[in-house]
Protein backbone atom coordinates (compact mmCIF):
# COMPACT_ATOMS: atom_id res chain seq x y z
CA UNK A 1 0.00 0.00 0.00
CA UNK A 2 1.50 2.93 -1.07
CA UNK A 3 2.90 5.04 1.04
CA UNK A 4 3.05 2.82 3.96
CA UNK A 5 5.43 1.17 5.93
CA UNK A 6 5.73 -2.91 5.98
CA UNK A 7 5.65 -4.93 8.41
CA UNK A 8 5.01 -8.26 10.69
CA UNK A 9 2.15 -9.11 12.99
CA UNK A 10 3.47 -10.71 16.16
CA UNK A 11 0.10 -11.40 18.20
CA UNK A 12 -3.75 -11.39 18.01
CA UNK A 13 -5.99 -10.78 20.27
CA UNK A 14 -9.57 -12.33 19.75
CA UNK A 15 -11.82 -10.62 22.47
CA UNK A 16 -15.30 -11.25 22.53
CA UNK A 17 -17.78 -8.93 24.39
CA UNK A 18 -21.44 -8.52 24.97
CA UNK A 19 -23.25 -5.67 24.73
CA UNK A 20 -26.60 -5.79 25.51
CA UNK A 21 -29.19 -3.07 22.88
CA UNK A 22 -31.15 -0.47 24.40
CA UNK A 23 -34.07 -1.72 22.60
CA UNK A 24 -34.91 -5.04 20.73
CA UNK A 25 -33.75 -4.81 16.95
CA UNK A 26 -36.42 -6.33 14.98
CA UNK A 27 -35.98 -7.28 11.19
CA UNK A 28 -37.77 -9.36 8.43
CA UNK A 29 -35.09 -12.58 9.84
CA UNK A 30 -34.92 -12.18 13.46
CA UNK A 31 -35.04 -9.79 16.55
CA UNK A 32 -31.39 -8.76 18.09
CA UNK A 33 -31.48 -7.83 21.63
CA UNK A 34 -27.63 -8.35 22.93
CA UNK A 35 -24.72 -8.12 20.67
CA UNK A 36 -22.13 -10.72 20.79
CA UNK A 37 -19.16 -9.51 18.90
CA UNK A 38 -15.79 -10.50 18.04
CA UNK A 39 -13.07 -8.11 18.08
CA UNK A 40 -9.56 -8.39 16.56
CA UNK A 41 -6.51 -6.82 18.06
CA UNK A 42 -3.23 -7.28 16.56
CA UNK A 43 0.59 -5.97 17.70
CA UNK A 44 2.03 -4.84 14.94
CA UNK A 45 6.29 -4.54 14.32
CA UNK A 46 7.16 -2.05 11.26
CA UNK A 47 9.86 -2.60 8.97
CA UNK A 48 11.29 -0.02 10.97
CA UNK A 49 11.25 -1.49 14.61
CA UNK A 50 8.39 0.83 15.74
CA UNK A 51 5.33 -1.45 17.71
CA UNK A 52 1.88 -0.09 17.14
CA UNK A 53 -1.24 -1.88 18.22
CA UNK A 54 -4.37 -1.93 15.77
CA UNK A 55 -8.26 -3.15 16.12
CA UNK A 56 -10.27 -4.91 13.64
CA UNK A 57 -14.48 -5.45 14.22
CA UNK A 58 -15.86 -8.47 12.67
CA UNK A 59 -19.70 -7.78 11.86
CA UNK A 60 -20.89 -11.41 12.20
CA UNK A 61 -24.12 -11.91 13.91
CA UNK A 62 -24.71 -14.53 16.67
CA UNK A 63 -26.69 -16.88 13.93
CA UNK A 64 -26.61 -16.97 10.53
CA UNK A 65 -29.20 -14.85 9.07
CA UNK A 66 -28.16 -11.87 7.59
CA UNK A 67 -25.41 -14.06 5.73
CA UNK A 68 -23.80 -17.44 5.88
CA UNK A 69 -21.26 -16.11 8.64
CA UNK A 70 -21.42 -16.20 12.46
CA UNK A 71 -19.58 -15.05 14.97
CA UNK A 72 -18.58 -18.02 15.92
CA UNK A 73 -17.60 -19.60 13.06
CA UNK A 74 -15.76 -16.49 12.39
CA UNK A 75 -13.35 -17.10 15.29
CA UNK A 76 -13.07 -20.46 14.36
CA UNK A 77 -12.00 -19.66 10.59
CA UNK A 78 -9.92 -16.63 11.84
CA UNK A 79 -7.83 -18.79 14.76
CA UNK A 80 -8.04 -22.41 12.35
CA UNK A 81 -7.56 -21.40 8.82
CA UNK A 82 -7.04 -17.63 8.15
CA UNK A 83 -4.12 -16.45 11.18
CA UNK A 84 -1.67 -18.91 9.94
CA UNK A 85 -1.48 -17.24 6.38
CA UNK A 86 -0.65 -13.77 8.01
CA UNK A 87 1.62 -14.77 11.11
CA UNK A 88 4.42 -15.20 7.81
CA UNK A 89 6.74 -12.89 6.59
CA UNK A 90 8.39 -9.75 7.55
CA UNK A 91 6.66 -7.13 5.19
CA UNK A 92 3.49 -7.47 4.96
CA UNK A 93 0.92 -4.76 4.06
CA UNK A 94 -2.43 -4.95 5.19
CA UNK A 95 -3.36 -4.54 1.11
CA UNK A 96 -1.88 -7.96 1.08
CA UNK A 97 -4.29 -9.59 3.59
CA UNK A 98 -7.09 -10.41 0.64
CA UNK A 99 -4.71 -11.78 -1.51
CA UNK A 100 -3.01 -14.14 0.98
CA UNK A 101 -6.43 -15.40 2.01
CA UNK A 102 -7.92 -15.52 -1.87
CA UNK A 103 -7.48 -19.62 -1.97
CA UNK A 104 -10.22 -19.91 1.33
CA UNK A 105 -13.35 -19.42 0.18
CA UNK A 106 -16.04 -17.18 1.45
CA UNK A 107 -15.92 -15.81 5.20
CA UNK A 108 -15.64 -11.91 4.15
CA UNK A 109 -16.62 -10.54 7.53
CA UNK A 110 -14.01 -12.82 9.34
CA UNK A 111 -11.70 -11.82 6.37
CA UNK A 112 -12.44 -8.25 6.85
CA UNK A 113 -11.93 -8.05 10.53
CA UNK A 114 -8.77 -9.03 10.28
CA UNK A 115 -7.49 -6.88 7.51
CA UNK A 116 -8.98 -4.02 9.24
CA UNK A 117 -6.76 -4.52 12.22
CA UNK A 118 -4.30 -4.66 10.16
CA UNK A 119 -5.37 -1.65 8.49
CA UNK A 120 -5.88 0.24 11.45
CA UNK A 121 -2.38 -0.44 12.47
CA UNK A 122 -0.41 0.36 9.96
CA UNK A 123 -1.82 3.67 9.36
CA UNK A 124 -1.67 4.41 12.93
CA UNK A 125 2.40 3.52 12.18
CA UNK A 126 1.89 6.31 9.63
CA UNK A 127 0.33 8.59 11.92
CA UNK A 128 -2.39 8.39 9.04
CA UNK A 129 -6.14 8.40 8.90
CA UNK A 130 -7.71 6.35 6.94
CA UNK A 131 -9.78 8.96 5.47
CA UNK A 132 -6.84 11.00 4.58
CA UNK A 133 -5.88 7.98 3.03
CA UNK A 134 -8.01 6.76 0.71
CA UNK A 135 -8.46 10.81 -0.08
CA UNK A 136 -12.32 11.10 1.84
CA UNK A 137 -12.84 14.75 1.87
CA UNK A 138 -16.33 15.55 3.69
CA UNK A 139 -15.53 16.86 7.71
CA UNK A 140 -19.53 15.70 8.48
CA UNK A 141 -21.80 13.52 7.07
CA UNK A 142 -25.73 12.93 7.43
CA UNK A 143 -27.03 10.62 9.32
CA UNK A 144 -29.81 7.86 8.84
CA UNK A 145 -31.37 5.55 11.27
CA UNK A 146 -32.72 2.17 10.75
CA UNK A 147 -36.17 1.89 12.29
CA UNK A 148 -36.89 -1.86 13.48
CA UNK A 149 -40.32 -3.47 12.52
CA UNK A 150 -43.02 -2.98 15.16
CA UNK A 151 -46.19 -4.68 15.38
CA UNK A 152 -48.74 -1.66 16.52
CA UNK A 153 -48.23 1.08 13.89
CA UNK A 154 -48.87 3.38 16.67
CA UNK A 155 -45.20 2.51 18.47
CA UNK A 156 -43.43 2.54 15.35
CA UNK A 157 -44.84 6.51 14.79
CA UNK A 158 -43.64 7.31 18.52
CA UNK A 159 -40.09 5.31 17.48
CA UNK A 160 -39.77 7.37 14.54
CA UNK A 161 -40.51 10.91 16.05
CA UNK A 162 -37.99 10.07 18.62
CA UNK A 163 -35.97 9.54 15.60
CA UNK A 164 -36.73 12.66 14.13
CA UNK A 165 -36.92 14.68 17.35
CA UNK A 166 -33.47 13.36 17.91
CA UNK A 167 -32.25 15.41 14.85
CA UNK A 168 -31.82 12.01 12.01
CA UNK A 169 -31.90 13.44 8.72
CA UNK A 170 -33.17 10.27 7.07
CA UNK A 171 -35.47 7.56 8.09
CA UNK A 172 -35.16 3.82 6.93
CA UNK A 173 -37.70 1.18 7.82
CA UNK A 174 -37.67 -2.10 7.84
CA UNK A 175 -40.52 -4.12 6.69
CA UNK A 176 -41.75 -7.50 6.00
CA UNK A 177 -44.78 -8.71 4.21
CA UNK A 178 -47.81 -7.63 6.51
CA UNK A 179 -45.49 -4.68 8.17
CA UNK A 180 -45.12 -2.73 4.55
CA UNK A 181 -47.69 -0.23 2.60
CA UNK A 182 -49.89 0.81 6.18
CA UNK A 183 -46.40 0.92 7.99
CA UNK A 184 -44.88 3.21 4.46
CA UNK A 185 -47.85 5.53 4.22
CA UNK A 186 -48.19 5.90 8.06
CA UNK A 187 -44.57 7.14 9.03
CA UNK A 188 -44.58 8.99 5.19
CA UNK A 189 -47.46 11.15 6.46
CA UNK A 190 -45.99 11.64 10.13
CA UNK A 191 -42.23 13.05 8.71
CA UNK A 192 -44.21 15.08 5.87
CA UNK A 193 -43.24 14.76 2.21
CA UNK A 194 -39.33 16.30 1.92
CA UNK A 195 -38.06 14.11 4.94
CA UNK A 196 -36.07 10.87 2.89
CA UNK A 197 -37.58 7.61 3.57
CA UNK A 198 -36.48 3.98 2.45
CA UNK A 199 -37.26 0.86 3.18
CA UNK A 200 -35.06 -2.51 4.07
CA UNK A 201 -36.68 -6.15 3.42
CA UNK A 202 -33.62 -8.30 4.40
CA UNK A 203 -34.57 -10.44 1.56
CA UNK A 204 -38.27 -11.12 2.15
CA UNK A 205 -40.23 -10.91 -0.92
CA UNK A 206 -40.66 -13.32 -4.22
CA UNK A 207 -40.30 -12.32 -7.77
CA UNK A 208 -44.08 -12.02 -7.63
CA UNK A 209 -44.31 -9.67 -5.00
CA UNK A 210 -43.80 -6.77 -7.95
CA UNK A 211 -47.01 -5.50 -8.37
CA UNK A 212 -46.99 -5.31 -4.33
CA UNK A 213 -44.16 -3.69 -3.68
CA UNK A 214 -45.37 -0.77 -6.69
CA UNK A 215 -47.67 0.31 -4.08
CA UNK A 216 -44.49 1.85 -2.60
CA UNK A 217 -44.03 4.15 -5.24
CA UNK A 218 -46.72 6.58 -4.42
CA UNK A 219 -44.89 7.35 -0.76
CA UNK A 220 -41.68 8.78 -3.06
CA UNK A 221 -39.27 7.10 -1.21
CA UNK A 222 -35.27 6.94 -2.04
CA UNK A 223 -35.42 3.12 -2.94
CA UNK A 224 -36.23 -0.26 -1.55
CA UNK A 225 -33.23 -1.96 -0.20
CA UNK A 226 -32.92 -6.01 -0.73
CA UNK A 227 -36.45 -7.48 -1.52
CA UNK A 228 -35.35 -10.53 -2.72
CA UNK A 229 -33.06 -13.19 -1.54
CA UNK A 230 -29.62 -12.38 -2.52
CA UNK A 231 -28.75 -14.64 -4.99
CA UNK A 232 -31.88 -13.81 -7.28
CA UNK A 233 -30.12 -10.80 -9.46
CA UNK A 234 -32.20 -11.11 -12.59
CA UNK A 235 -35.05 -10.99 -10.29
CA UNK A 236 -34.12 -7.67 -8.78
CA UNK A 237 -33.43 -6.15 -12.57
CA UNK A 238 -37.64 -7.29 -13.20
CA UNK A 239 -38.58 -5.75 -10.11
CA UNK A 240 -36.27 -2.30 -11.18
CA UNK A 241 -38.23 -2.69 -14.42
CA UNK A 242 -41.68 -3.07 -12.40
CA UNK A 243 -41.37 -0.24 -9.50
CA UNK A 244 -40.41 3.04 -9.80
CA UNK A 245 -38.54 3.46 -6.59
CA UNK A 246 -34.84 2.26 -7.51
CA UNK A 247 -33.97 -0.68 -6.13
CA UNK A 248 -30.94 -0.65 -3.88
CA UNK A 249 -28.56 -4.11 -3.40
CA UNK A 250 -27.34 -5.02 0.37
CA UNK A 251 -26.67 -8.79 1.02
CA UNK A 252 -26.54 -9.26 -2.89
CA UNK A 253 -23.22 -7.70 -3.22
CA UNK A 254 -20.54 -9.46 -1.89
CA UNK A 255 -17.58 -7.77 -3.91
CA UNK A 256 -16.84 -5.69 -6.43
CA UNK A 257 -17.01 -7.72 -9.71
CA UNK A 258 -20.36 -9.06 -8.60
CA UNK A 259 -21.35 -5.52 -7.96
CA UNK A 260 -20.66 -4.47 -11.73
CA UNK A 261 -22.38 -7.48 -13.12
CA UNK A 262 -25.38 -6.62 -11.22
CA UNK A 263 -24.98 -3.23 -11.99
CA UNK A 264 -24.56 -4.12 -15.97
CA UNK A 265 -27.62 -6.32 -15.70
CA UNK A 266 -29.86 -3.86 -14.32
CA UNK A 267 -30.48 -5.21 -10.52
CA UNK A 268 -28.84 -2.40 -8.98
CA UNK A 269 -30.11 1.35 -9.09
CA UNK A 270 -28.45 2.39 -5.80
CA UNK A 271 -25.64 0.35 -3.58
CA UNK A 272 -25.60 0.09 0.05
CA UNK A 273 -21.62 -0.09 0.60
CA UNK A 274 -20.97 -2.41 4.06
CA UNK A 275 -17.30 -3.53 4.50
CA UNK A 276 -18.21 -5.88 6.40
CA UNK A 277 -19.99 -7.87 3.72
CA UNK A 278 -17.51 -7.38 1.04
CA UNK A 279 -14.03 -8.30 3.47
CA UNK A 280 -12.97 -4.76 3.88
CA UNK A 281 -12.69 -1.36 3.90
CA UNK A 282 -10.41 -1.57 0.89
CA UNK A 283 -12.61 -4.01 -1.22
CA UNK A 284 -15.49 -1.28 -0.21
CA UNK A 285 -13.37 1.67 -1.76
CA UNK A 286 -13.11 -0.40 -4.27
CA UNK A 287 -17.16 -0.92 -5.33
CA UNK A 288 -17.50 2.79 -4.47
CA UNK A 289 -14.45 3.97 -6.95
CA UNK A 290 -16.56 1.44 -9.39
CA UNK A 291 -20.45 3.02 -8.60
CA UNK A 292 -19.06 6.42 -9.27
CA UNK A 293 -17.74 5.25 -12.39
CA UNK A 294 -21.37 3.73 -13.39
CA UNK A 295 -22.90 6.55 -11.82
CA UNK A 296 -24.58 4.56 -9.55
CA UNK A 297 -25.50 6.58 -6.06
CA UNK A 298 -23.82 4.66 -3.15
CA UNK A 299 -24.35 4.71 1.09
CA UNK A 300 -23.12 3.11 3.60
CA UNK A 301 -24.30 0.76 5.80
CA UNK A 302 -24.33 -0.85 9.04
CA UNK A 303 -23.99 -3.97 11.43
CA UNK A 304 -24.77 -2.15 14.67
CA UNK A 305 -21.32 -1.67 15.03
CA UNK A 306 -19.24 -0.44 18.24
CA UNK A 307 -17.60 2.74 17.97
CA UNK A 308 -14.90 0.61 16.37
CA UNK A 309 -16.66 0.12 13.29
CA UNK A 310 -18.87 3.42 13.49
CA UNK A 311 -15.73 5.34 12.93
CA UNK A 312 -14.34 3.46 10.37
CA UNK A 313 -17.68 3.60 8.48
CA UNK A 314 -17.69 7.31 8.74
CA UNK A 315 -14.41 7.98 7.81
CA UNK A 316 -15.25 5.60 4.22
CA UNK A 317 -18.66 7.64 4.05
CA UNK A 318 -16.39 11.08 3.88
CA UNK A 319 -15.81 9.78 -0.03
CA UNK A 320 -17.61 11.83 -2.67
CA UNK A 321 -19.34 8.97 -4.19
CA UNK A 322 -21.33 8.44 -0.91
CA UNK A 323 -24.20 11.39 -1.98
CA UNK A 324 -26.72 9.59 0.19
CA UNK A 325 -27.39 9.30 4.06
CA UNK A 326 -25.97 6.05 5.59
CA UNK A 327 -27.00 4.06 8.59
CA UNK A 328 -24.68 5.89 10.37
CA UNK A 329 -26.20 6.56 13.55
CA UNK A 330 -25.37 8.15 17.48
CA UNK A 331 -23.83 4.90 19.17
CA UNK A 332 -26.73 5.96 21.75
CA UNK A 333 -28.87 4.57 19.04
CA UNK A 334 -27.97 0.78 19.72
CA UNK A 335 -25.79 1.57 23.21
CA UNK A 336 -25.78 2.51 26.28
CA UNK A 337 -22.23 2.74 26.65
CA UNK A 338 -19.66 2.28 24.25
CA UNK A 339 -16.52 0.61 24.02
CA UNK A 340 -14.64 3.96 22.50
CA UNK A 341 -14.24 6.84 24.65
CA UNK A 342 -15.07 8.74 21.37
CA UNK A 343 -18.76 7.34 20.40
CA UNK A 344 -20.27 8.53 17.33
CA UNK A 345 -22.84 11.07 18.37
CA UNK A 346 -25.13 13.38 15.77
CA UNK A 347 -24.95 17.48 16.06
CA UNK A 348 -27.87 19.18 13.89
CA UNK A 349 -28.22 15.57 11.51
CA UNK A 350 -24.74 14.95 11.01
CA UNK A 351 -22.20 13.14 12.42
CA UNK A 352 -18.20 14.69 12.69
CA UNK A 353 -15.56 12.73 10.93
CA UNK A 354 -13.27 11.36 13.01
CA UNK A 355 -9.27 12.82 11.83
CA UNK A 356 -7.35 10.95 13.87
CA UNK A 357 -4.67 8.11 12.69
CA UNK A 358 -5.83 4.75 11.52
CA UNK A 359 -9.69 4.61 11.99
CA UNK A 360 -9.82 7.15 14.34
CA UNK A 361 -11.09 5.83 18.07
CA UNK A 362 -9.64 5.28 21.34
CA UNK A 363 -10.40 2.32 23.09
CA UNK A 364 -12.45 2.57 26.68
CA UNK A 365 -9.96 -0.08 28.26
CA UNK A 366 -11.69 -0.38 31.86
CA UNK A 367 -15.07 -0.83 30.04
CA UNK A 368 -14.09 -3.14 27.10
CA UNK A 369 -12.27 -5.29 29.75
CA UNK A 370 -15.52 -5.19 31.93
CA UNK A 371 -17.96 -6.26 29.15
CA UNK A 372 -15.09 -8.81 27.49
CA UNK A 373 -16.12 -12.41 27.76
CA UNK A 374 -13.97 -14.35 26.25
CA UNK A 375 -10.10 -13.51 25.31
CA UNK A 376 -7.56 -16.07 23.38
CA UNK A 377 -4.19 -14.59 22.34
CA UNK A 378 -2.18 -16.22 19.12
CA UNK A 379 1.19 -15.15 19.16
CA UNK A 380 3.58 -15.59 16.14
CA UNK A 381 6.64 -18.94 16.66
O1 LIG B 1 -25.97 -0.36 12.16
O2 LIG B 1 -27.54 1.11 12.02
C1 LIG B 1 -27.12 -0.04 11.92
C2 LIG B 1 -28.07 -1.12 11.46
C3 LIG B 1 -28.51 -0.88 10.08
O3 LIG B 1 -30.48 -1.94 9.32
C4 LIG B 1 -29.29 -2.03 9.49
N1 LIG B 1 -28.58 -3.14 9.16
O4 LIG B 1 -29.74 -5.07 6.42
O5 LIG B 1 -28.99 -3.10 6.48
C5 LIG B 1 -29.30 -4.14 7.06
C6 LIG B 1 -29.17 -4.30 8.55
C7 LIG B 1 -28.33 -5.49 8.89
C8 LIG B 1 -28.28 -5.85 10.32
S1 LIG B 1 -29.79 -6.31 10.96
C9 LIG B 1 -29.55 -7.12 12.43
MG1 LIG C 1 -29.97 -4.00 4.57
Amino acid sequence: MSGLEPGRVERVELRRIALPLVSPFRTSFGVERERDILLVRVDWRSTDGSSTEGWGECVALTEPTYSPEYVDGAQHVITEHLLGRLLTGDDLHASDVATRLATLHGHPMAKGALEMALLDAQLRAAGVSFGDHIGATATTIPSGVSVGIHDDVDDLLATVQRYVDDGYVRIKLKIEPGADIEHVAAVRELIGPDMPLQVDANTAYTRTDGRHLARLDEFDMLLIEQPLPEHDIIGHARLADEVETPICLDESLVSASGTADAIELGACEIANIKPGRVGGYLEAVRIHDLCVDRGVPVWCGGMLETGIGRAANAMLAALPGFTLPGDISASTRFYERDIVVDPITITDGHVTVPRSPGFGFEIDHAFLDSVTTSTATITRD
